[in-house]
């Protein structure tokens, strides 16, 4: 009889530490069953009589260690009733305050002197043309006429896709200017402007990410005092009015004649200056009269038309225009430096 008393007052115990109530209703029961004025506990103190004297005050532990479980348990629910309830209240929001004012970006310096650049050229009739930054090796070279082993298709400065000798991340938007020639006839009158890569050590002057606008006029009777005219005019809107500009022979695999564009420096007046390495002039481009094979891979008539091209980084027209000396700082984001520029553009 009194182990069989000692096993219901361990059910208790165990009943007390496995129970789960979930609701305020649910807790207040419990402690009315295990704390209240008539809670079963106290039922089971009155057996105390029937016990042997040696097991008395056994028994009397036992029921003692119930009411403290029970007691703690109910402690604890209680509190997390509590606070569960608190979590749930909305009425120490106060709905009607202002929101936090939202801060106004700026656009980013690359995006202003792009916008910039090619609404130069859209008032003179260009249009943009886009296409992939993932392209074959055949618009990216081929097409431009670029030769198997010429240097700019070394790994060391093409990204090429894994494990492959034909996918690539274009080196130039010139590829998207061969996607236009072999789906569209002359007349051709279109910049592409976009992000390119290629693997340089990155530094103060270059960076293994840019962005070009290069820009392709093809049609009859396109000539190099065309082109001349052109980037004069562009030269102007871009550094101002009183801009000069100057020729110098070059070399790229694209263009027949090349050539480099200076234009007088904007910052010294062309007196001298860090910018101009004192010597008055600023290269900010390259161009030149399209190589009649270039118009040949993408199926254009080299004898009927005739066209130029050019090509610059605007990483570089950003530099020049604001003054920034370190191309990477175009790159890293740091809003104290992006706060600086404001554009309508
Ligand atoms: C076609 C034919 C010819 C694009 C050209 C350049 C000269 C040039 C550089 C400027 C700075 C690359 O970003 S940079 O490093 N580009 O000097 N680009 S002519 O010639 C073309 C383009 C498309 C069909």
């Amino acid at each position: 009889m009194s182990a069989e008393i000692f096993e219901k007052v361990k059910q208790l115990i165990e009943d007390i530490e496995t129970a789960s109530p979930q609701t305020k209703e649910e807790v207040e029961q419990f402690r009315l069953n295990y704390l209240g004025s008539k809670n079963i506990l106290k039922p089971l103190m009155g057996e105390i009589r029937n016990i042997p004297n040696e097991q008395k005050k056994a028994f009397g532990q036992l029921v003692n260690t119930a009411k403290q479980v029970a007691e703690r348990k109910f402690q604890s629910l209680k509190e997390s009733v509590e606070s569960a309830i608190e979590d749930s209240r909305t009425d120490h929001l106060d709905l009607t305050a202002p929101g936090e004012p939202l801060e106004l970006g700026s656009r980013h310096p690359v995006s202003i002197t792009m916008n910039r650049i090619i609404s130069i050229f859209q008032r003179i009739g260009f249009t943009v043309a886009e296409d992939r930054e993932i392209e074959d090796d055949w618009h990216n070279f081929t097409a431009m006429n670029t030769p198997e082993d010429h240097p700019a298709r070394d790994m060391q400065d093409t990204y090429y896709l894994k494990d492959s000798a034909e996918m690539l991340i274009r080196t130039h938007t010139s590829s998207v200017q061969a996607r236009v020639m072999t789906t569209q006839q002359p007349p051709i009158r279109i910049i592409a402007p976009g992000r390119v890569y290629r693997n340089e050590t990155i530094s103060a002057r270059s960076h293994c990410q840019f962005h070009q606008v290069e820009g392709l006029y093809v049609d009859e009777g396109v000539s190099f005092a065309d082109m001349k005219q052109t980037l004069l005019y562009f030269a102007q809107e871009m550094y101002g009015a009183g801009t000069k500009i100057r020729l110098r022979p070059s070399y790229f695999p694209f263009t027949e004649p090349s050539a480099e564009l200076d234009v007088s420096c904007f910052i010294c007046g062309a007196k001298g200056c860090n910018v101009c390495k004192y010597t008055g002039w600023v290269e900010i481009l390259g161009c030149g009269m399209v190589d009649p094979n270039v118009l040949e891979n993408c199926g254009i008539d080299s004898q009927k038309y005739t066209g130029f091209a050019w090509g610059m980084g605007i990483e570089r027209q950003a530099m020049l225009l604001y003054k920034i000396n370190d191309i990477r700082l175009l790159f890293e984001n740091d809003v104290r430096f992006l706060r600086q520029f404001q554009s309508a553009l």
